[in-house]
Parts: C-alpha cells; sequence; structure tokens
C-alpha cells in the first residue's frame, strides 16, 4: 500500500510513448503532462483522436440529442437513423425526471427512432420521417418535436431542417419542430453536439414565452445540470429552502415551458460550462441576464455556490437565509465526513471522465482526504484545464461571439443595469477577491496538485499503464473502461452514470458521495480477483517449501 506514493509520476509518460510508433508518440506527448498550478503548462485538447487508438470518447450525436436535449422531458426526441445510436442515447445516463402531476407529459421513458434500413440509405429516408413525426403527434400530441441527425443522415442527404418545417406547416404551426444536424462524425467528440444543440435551444426555444408569474424576487438558471441519478432534485431543494426560484435548469428535469421563460431570470448559473456556456453567452449578449460558473458537487462548493448568488443579489434577508441553511445542511454533512474520513483519507484516486467531472469531483475527493494522482477530460477544450481570466467588463460585444444564424437582440440597457462595477464589487468584497468571479473561472489545472499527471483523451492502454504503475484505490470513469479496470484489480466508480447511485450533487449528494467512496476503498473484494494460486505471496510461499 505505502510504496505507491513514492512513486514518480514524471516516468510515466516516457513509460507510455516509449510503446507508440514515433508519429503517434510525439503526438500523444503533448496531451500528456505533469501539472504545476503555479505555472500551468500548456496541454493540447480538443483535437481529432489519432486512428487506431482506443479513446473513451462519444460522438456529436450522443452529445447533442443523449447529452443536452436527451434530459427534458415534453420534447418528442427523434432520432433519424439506424436503431442502434437511439438505443445507445436511451436512458444509459440515468438522467431522471418528475413531472408535477399525471397530466404532464413525460417522453423520457421512450425511444423514438426512424429505425432506417438499407433502402432508406438508397432511396432517402425523409418520407419515413415524415411518417415518424405525424405518428409522434398522433399517439402523443406533444408541444415540440426535435429531430436528431445521425451519420448516415448527413451521408445521403436527407434535410432534417427542411422535414422539420414542412411539418410544421402541415400542422398548421400548432407543434414546434427543429432538426439538429448533428451528425455523429461532425467535430472530433461529444463536444460539437453541444455547441449544435445550444444553438438551436436558443433558436427554437429560449425567449419564446415572457408570461410569467414569478414566484420569487431572485430568479435564477442553473445551466450545465443534466439531473443524472437525481442531482438537480437535490439542487431543487437547496434553492427552494433559500427561496430562490429556479427559472429553468438546462436541462435536467426540464420542459419546453421553462426553456421557453429561461430569458425571464435576473442570474444565469452554470455547472458544467463545456456543454452548455454557448447558452449562458447568448442569454448574456441578448437578453443581458449575467452568468456566472458555480458547482454543486462538493459540501463546500454547494456552500460557495449558494454565498455566489447570495452576494449577486445583496439583499440581506437573502444572505441571512442561505447562511442559515448552508450552516444547517453542513453540520449534518460534516457528521458523515467524519464517519467516512477514517476509511478514506490518504488513499489516491485516478479521474477520467467528460468534459467537467474530472474537475468538480475533486472536490469531494478533498472533502474525503483522497489525493487524486491522475486526472482528464475526454473531451475538454483548453479553458476546461486552465480556466479562463476576463477582466471584468460591461461592454458587450455580439460580434466577437460567433453565432452566426442566430439574431441577436441584444439588450445592453439590461445587462447593465444587472452587472454594474458595483455589483462586481459587492461580489468581491463578500467572496474575496481570488475567487472567481463574474465570468472567470478555474479548471482542472488549478485544482490538481503539482506533478500530478492530467492527461487529454486518455486511451485504453494509457489507462491500463497508468493503473499498472500507480495501483490507484479507486478509478472514476465509465462504462467502457469499468470491468477493465475493475478486472485490474481495482474498484471503479462510474461518474458519468454513478452506477446505481446518486445524487452525489449538493448535501445530501455529499453524503451519499462519502459513503459510497468508503465502502468501495474499504472492501476486500478486489484483493480476490487473482485465484489464491496465482497470488504472488502464495508462489512466493510455494519456493519456500
Ligand atoms: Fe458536462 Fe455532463 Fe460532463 Fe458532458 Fe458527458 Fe455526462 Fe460527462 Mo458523460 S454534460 S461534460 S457530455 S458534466 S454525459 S452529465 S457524465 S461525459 S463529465
Ligand atoms: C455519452 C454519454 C456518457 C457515456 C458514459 C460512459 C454518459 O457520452 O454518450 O462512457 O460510461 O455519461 O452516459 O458520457
Amino acid at each position: 500500500m505505502g510504496d505507491k506514493k513514492k512513486v514518480d509520476l514524471t516516468t510515466f509518460k516516457d513509460a507510455v510513448l516509449d510503446k507508440y510508433p514515433k508519429k503517434v508518440g510525439k503526438k500523444r506527448a503533448k496531451a500528456i503532462i505533469n501539472n504545476d498550478p503555479d505555472n500551468m503548462p500548456v496541454i493540447q485538447a480538443n483535437i481529432r483522436t489519432i486512428p487506431g487508438i482506443i479513446t473513451q470518447r462519444g460522438c456529436t450525436y450522443a452529445g447533442c440529442k443523449g447529452v443536452v436535449l436527451g434530459p427534458t422531458r415534453d420534447i418528442v426526441n427523434i432520432t433519424h437513423g439506424p436503431i442502434g445510436c437511439g438505443f445507445y442515447s436511451w436512458l444509459t445516463r440515468r438522467n431522471q425526471t418528475k413531472t408535477e402531476s399525471d397530466q404532464d407529459a413525460n417522453f423520457i421513458p421512450y425511444c423514438f427512432s426512424t429505425d432506417m434500413q438499407d433502402s432508406n440509405i438508397v432511396f432517402g429516408g425523409e418520407e419515413k420521417l415524415k411518417q415518424a413525426i405525424r405518428e409522434a403527434r398522433e399517439l402523443f400530441n406533444p408541444k415540440a418535436i426535435a429531430i436528431f441527425s445521425t451519420c448516415p443522415v448527413g451521408l445521403i442527404g436527407d434535410d432534417v431542417h427542411r422535414v422539420a418545417r414542412q411539418m410544421k406547416e402541415e400542422f398548421n404551426n400548432e407543434v414546434n419542430i427543429f432538426g439538429f444536424s448533428c451528425e455523429g462524425y461532425r467535430g472530433v467528440s461529444q463536444s460539437a453536439g453541444h455547441h449544435i444543440a445550444n444553438n438551436q435551444l436558443y433558436k427554437n426555444l429560449i425567449g419564446n414565452d415572457d408570461n410569467v408569474t414569478p414566484k420569487s424576487k431572485f430568479r435564477v438558471n442553473l445551466l450545465g445540470e443534466y439531473n443524472i441519478g437525481g442531482d438537480a432534485f437535490e439542487i431543487e431543494r437547496i434553492f427552494e429552502k433559500c427561496g430562490v426560484e429556479l427559472v429553468s435548469t438546462f436541462s435536467g428535469n426540464s420542459t419546453v415551458s421553462s426553456f421557453e421563460q429561461a430569458h425571464t431570470a435576473d442570474l444565469t448559473l452554470v455547472m458544467c460550462h463545456r456543454s452548455i456556456n454557448y447558452v449562458a453567452e447568448m442569454l448574456e449578449t441578448s437578453f443581458g441576464i449575467p452568468w456566472f460558473k458555480v458547482s454543486f458537487i462538493g459540501a463546500q462548493a454547494s456552500a460557495k455556490a449558494m454565498r455566489k448568488v447570495a452576494a449577486y443579489f445583496n439583499d440581506p434577508e437573502l444572505t441571512e437565509r442561505i447562511e442559515k441553511v448552508i450552516a444547517e445542511e453542513l453540520k449534518i454533512v460534516e457528521a458523515a465526513r467524519q464517519v467516512a474520513l477514517p476509511k478514506t483519507n490518504g488513499k489516491t484516486a485516478m479521474l477520467f471522465v467528460g468534459g467537467s467531472r474530472a474537475h468538480h469531483y475533486q472536490d469531494l475527493f478533498e472533502e474525503l482526504g483522497v489525493t487524486t494522482l491522475s486526472a482528464g477530460y475526454e473531451f475538454g477544450h483548453r479553458d476546461d484545464y486552465e480556466g479562463r481570466r476576463v477582466i471584468p467588463t460591461i461592454q458587450i460585444d455580439a460580434d466577437s461571439r460567433n453565432i452566426e444564424e442566430i439574431t441577436v437582440t441584444k439588450d445592453e440597457a439590461r445587462f447593465k443595469e444587472r452587472m454594474t462595477p458595483d455589483v462586481l464589487k459587492k461580489m468581491e468584497d463578500a467572496l474575496g477577491k481570488d475567487e472567481v468571479e463574474y465570468n472567470d473561472y478555474n479548471g482542472l489545472m488549478a485544482q490538481i496538485g503539482k506533478g500530478a499527471l492530467v492527461i487529454d483523451d486518455l486511451s485504453h492502454y494509457e489507462m491500463e499503464k497508468l493503473i499498472e504503475l500507480y495501483h490507484p484505490d479507486i478509478f472514476c470513469a465509465g462504462i467502457k473502461e469499468k470491468y477493465a479496470v475493475q478486472k485490474m484489480g481495482i474498484p471503479l466508480k462510474q461518474l458519468h452514470n454513478y452506477d446505481s447511485g446518486g445524487p452525489y450533487a449538493g448535501f445530501q449528494g455529499a453524503m451519499n458521495f462519502y459513503n459510497d467512496i468508503a465502502m468501495m476503498v474499504s472492501t476486500s473484494i478486489f484483493k480476490e480477483i487473482k485465484a489464491p494460486w496465482e497470488r504472488e505471496e502464495v508462489v512466493e510461499a510455494s519456493y519456500v517449501y
């Protein structure tokens, strides 16, 4: 156990690169670095995976349909393509939802697909798609229907946008129908799919409904929270307790109507910056709603997020209420942490997940006294590693935002009214100058320790090497890694869908996480992976005889 900490993490790079062909090794070298938070090294990210390497990444369709639109409950999401694409993105992510009454639509349990066949590839699939839309309307009468393109759709030239327009007309504009050009092969990962989804949300839903009855003086959007394992339910509980209205969540436990009213909020909070920053920027540019980054992963992070909300609204009553809730919740959380700590303190972890959790979950591990030896994203961009620093400004430059296709109706006056230098100053006073400010955020490298290995788009081979050399007490990744890692005798916690656990967000979530990780790192079952006669000590013992 003890000797793993003596292992020098700087030797990993040479050890792993040595086995690659020279050209491949040269390319991978740029994506493997030893961290230095004070002098951040440059990491290569968001580039095409080298063909032949086994990556853990997904595709553009997965990022658009599965990730961003998947968790919303009252849109019929039709996958135009072969059935496998629809099936793959059907609930494996464990995004949950709760209707307010039995009358409310909930299509999440359904998997809608045109189930394209060879003949559709040869003769075109638009007619089949139209038929599917008619059928969906007849059976479910939804408010909105979304069409998602898979790889063959782009290859054969079916035009999902034309079909959407035609069907909207056929239904006399009674159903909002829109398409996504999110063919799997676009871009280099899920990330392009997020962007496509963000643009279409903005174009087709956000801003459609001004008719709101505010439930509170303090109204916020929460972006980049997808209600995996019930995370959004726990965050909703905290907001409700504090008297802050959640106008919309993009897109955990969301509805068409919440998207349509998002532009009426006072403030936008961004959890997973990678997947939804585009909507945050558009809400700011067009509707003057300021945004800042928060995280509800970790008890301290959750407290900090709520304090940021308090500082922004700068209302004494709200601040008092929020502080009361934090004190109440942290007391229970701390007791749970103390129970877990003896089992977790001093252990080591590795985290390789998507585009934000490899960063966010370090907070929870820190609370457990667990050191992260190595971490990285599948598809993060450089800003997700390095963070972003912007000089606070109230200038809005719509042209620099690269959102062609979209008509920007910028509401500079509203933004200025909300995000005055005075508000910024108040936030700075309340949170301290070093805290992440409006529109700034820290990345993975600001958090992970000096010398720790940061690896982008980790390959399967590199993953095996990491385990072989450093034997972490727990490895966090997804389903593609899970059984390979566990067969090597290391417990793997899925940080995508939480296996069967969660929620892990907020205060309740932190306690669930403490408990689950304490169990995983202290179980002896993984030592039984090898049959007794295969274990080294047994073999050694036989020599003695
Ligand atoms: Fe954002 Fe996500 Fe993630 Fe992501 Fe994903 Fe996910 Fe993820 Mo899987 S939106 S980047 S594309 S936090 S599905 S809920 S777990 S890879 S780290
Ligand atoms: C996706 C979804 C995924 C996959 C997780 C995994 C998720 O990228 O298509 O590989 O286990 O969270 O469900 O990221």
